[in-house]
C-alpha cells in the first residue's frame, strides 16, 4: 500500500477511535450532576472529508486544505429516540457554521452528517453565525434561534473590530430544509443569546433575550430580558422587561443570557443560563440555573446563589479560557437530562443529571446573600444544623475539629 494510503488510513482508524470510544460518567462529584469523562464533540470529529482533498493528484502530499479550529457551543434536540447537536464549528478562518452531529446515545458516538448546514441568508448576509438555540415549538416546528454577525456599519474608518450582533431565526421540520425568516426586531442596538420559549404565553411567541449596548459590553442593558411577539415572520418586540437582571458581585456581574429553551417541569420552567464575571486574567463563563414559574415564564421563582457548572481542569484552557457555556440540553420522557456545555469556545462536553436532582438544586440550594458576612451566617446555619444531627452515633465517622469560635457556640 502507497504511503499516502497509509497515512489516509492512519488518520481515518485516529477518528473512529474518537468517534466510538465509550464515554461514562464519572462517578462521584457533588450530587447534582455528573460530568462525562471525554468531550463528546472536537474539531478532530470533523470528517476527514470535510478538512482533506482525497484526491492523489490534487494532494500528494495528502495536506489539510480546510482545517478546523473548534467545534462548541451546541443547540440539542432528541427527536425519535436520537440525539442532535447543532454544533457551531469554526474553520480555520475563524468563521463559524453550524454542522448536525447525529448518535444513538447521549454522550457518546456523535458523528457529523456529510454535509454543514446550508443557512439560508437574508438580504444582508450574516458575516459570521454561532450559537444556535433548537426549539420545538408548540406551533409544530423546531426553530433555531441564532447569533447573526455583521460589520458595525458605523465603526470608524480603521475599525475592523466592531460588529452587530443581531438575533437570526430558521425553521425547520427535520433538520435538513430550513426555511430563514427575518431577523428579530427589538429596540435594542444589539441582541445576543435570544431564546424562544416552546409554548405560546398569551397567545403569542415569547422570547428571552439580552439586550446590550456595545458587541462585547452590555453597557446599560445586560440580564436576561423577556418580549413577546404577534408573528415569527415577522418577530418583533415591541418592549422587553429584564427578568434576571446582572449583579454586583455575584457569578454574573457583568453579563449573563439565556441558556437553550427552559425546561418544562411539574413544579416551574427550569432554565440553565451562563453568568459573567471579570477577572484580572479576563472573563470568566459560568453557567448556572434558575426556576421560573409555569404559568408565568418571566416570573422567576428560584434562584440558587453561584454556578451550577464552572470551567475546570483542561475546559479552563482553549481559544477563550476560563469559560463554559452553553446553549443545548436534552431533557428525556425518562426524566434524564442531559447537559452539554462547551469548554474555551473550543470543545462539547455533556453532564448528565435529572429532573428531580435538578428541580432539588434549584429550589434547596440557598440564594446569593449578597454580602461575605451573610454568607457565613449562611453556612453556619447549616453547619449548626449539622452539627447537631452528628450527634447520632451511625455519623460518628464523621470527624469534627471540635474547635468551636465564640460567637457560634
Ligand atoms: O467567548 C465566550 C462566549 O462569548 C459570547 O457570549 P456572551 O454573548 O454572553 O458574551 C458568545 O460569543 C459565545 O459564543 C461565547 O462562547
Amino acid at each position: 500500500m502507497s504511503e499516502w494510503m497509509n497515512k489516509l488510513r492512519r488518520l481515518a482508524e485516529e477518528q473512529e477511535a474518537l468517534i466510538t470510544r465509550s464515554n461514562p460518567a464519572v462517578p462521584g462529584g457533588n450530587g447534582i450532576f455528573s460530568r462525562h469523562e471525554y468531550p463528546v464533540i472536537t474539531s478532530a470529529h470533523a470528517p476527514l472529508y470535510w478538512r482533506y482533498d482525497l484526491d492523489p493528484e490534487r494532494n500528494p502530499l495528502l495536506l489539510e486544505r480546510l482545517g478546523v479550529n473548534a467545534a462548541f457551543n451546541p443547540g440539542a434536540i432528541e427527536l425519535d429516540g436520537k440525539f442532535y447537536l447543532m454544533v457551531r464549528v469554526e474553520g480555520a478562518d475563524r468563521k463559524s457554521f453550524f454542522a448536525v452531529a447525529e448518535s444513538d446515545s447521549p454522550a457518546e458516538g456523535f458523528r457529523f452528517w456529510d454535509y454543514p448546514v446550508a443557512l439560508p441568508e437574508t438580504d444582508d448576509p450574516d458575516i459570521n453565525v454561532y450559537d444556535m438555540r433548537l426549539v420545538k415549538h408548540e406551533d409544530g416546528y423546531i426553530y433555531g434561534l441564532f447569533c447573526t454577525e455583521r460589520k458595525d456599519p458605523d465603526a470608524p474608518p480603521g475599525d475592523t473590530s466592531s460588529a452587530v450582533a443581531q438575533a437570526g431565526i430558521v425553521r425547520t421540520k427535520d433538520l435538513k430544509s430550513w426555511e430563514r425568516l427575518p431577523d428579530l426586531k427589538s429596540s435594542s442596538p444589539q441582541q445576543r443569546n435570544v431564546v424562544l420559549h416552546p409554548e405560546f404565553v398569551d397567545g403569542k411567541y415569547a422570547f428571552y433575550t439580552r439586550p446590550q449596548d456595545g458587541f462585547i459590553d452590555t453597557g446599560g442593558g445586560g440580564g436576561i430580558g423577556w418580549g413577546l411577539s404577534d408573528s415569527m415572520n415577522p418577530a418583533v418586540i415591541d418592549h422587553e422587561t429584564i427578568i434576571d437582571a446582572k449583579e454586583y458581585h455575584t457569578i454574573k456581574e457583568v453579563k449573563n443570557g439565556q441558556g437553550p429553551a427552559p425546561i418544562k417541569t411539574a413544579e416551574g420552567w427550569l432554565h440553565i443560563a451562563h453568568g459573567v464575571r471579570n477577572t484580572a486574567a479576563g472573563l470568566r463563563y459560568v453557567i448556572y440555573a434558575f426556576m421560573t414559574d409555569l404559568e408565568q415564564p418571566e416570573r422567576v421563582t428560584y434562584a440558587p446563589g453561584g454556578y451550577l457548572i464552572a470551567p475546570e481542569g483542561e475546559e479552563r484552557v482553549g481559544d477563550v479560557s476560563n469559560v463554559v457555556f452553553c446553549n443545548g440540553v436534552i431533557a428525556r420522557d425518562s426524566g434524564e437530562v442531559y447537559i452539554y456545555y462547551a469548554s474555551s469556545d473550543t470543545r462539547v462536553h455533556a453532564a448528565s443529571t435529572t429532573i428531580s436532582q435538578l428541580i432539588d438544586y434549584v429550589k434547596n440550594t440557598p440564594a446569593d446573600p449578597l454580602r461575605s458576612r451573610a454568607c457565613v451566617d449562611q453556612r453556619s446555619e447549616l453547619i449548626a444544623r449539622n452539627l447537631e444531627r452528628m450527634q447520632a452515633p451511625e455519623l460518628a465517622f464523621l470527624k469534627r475539629s471540635g474547635a468551636i469560635l465564640q460567637n457560634h457556640n
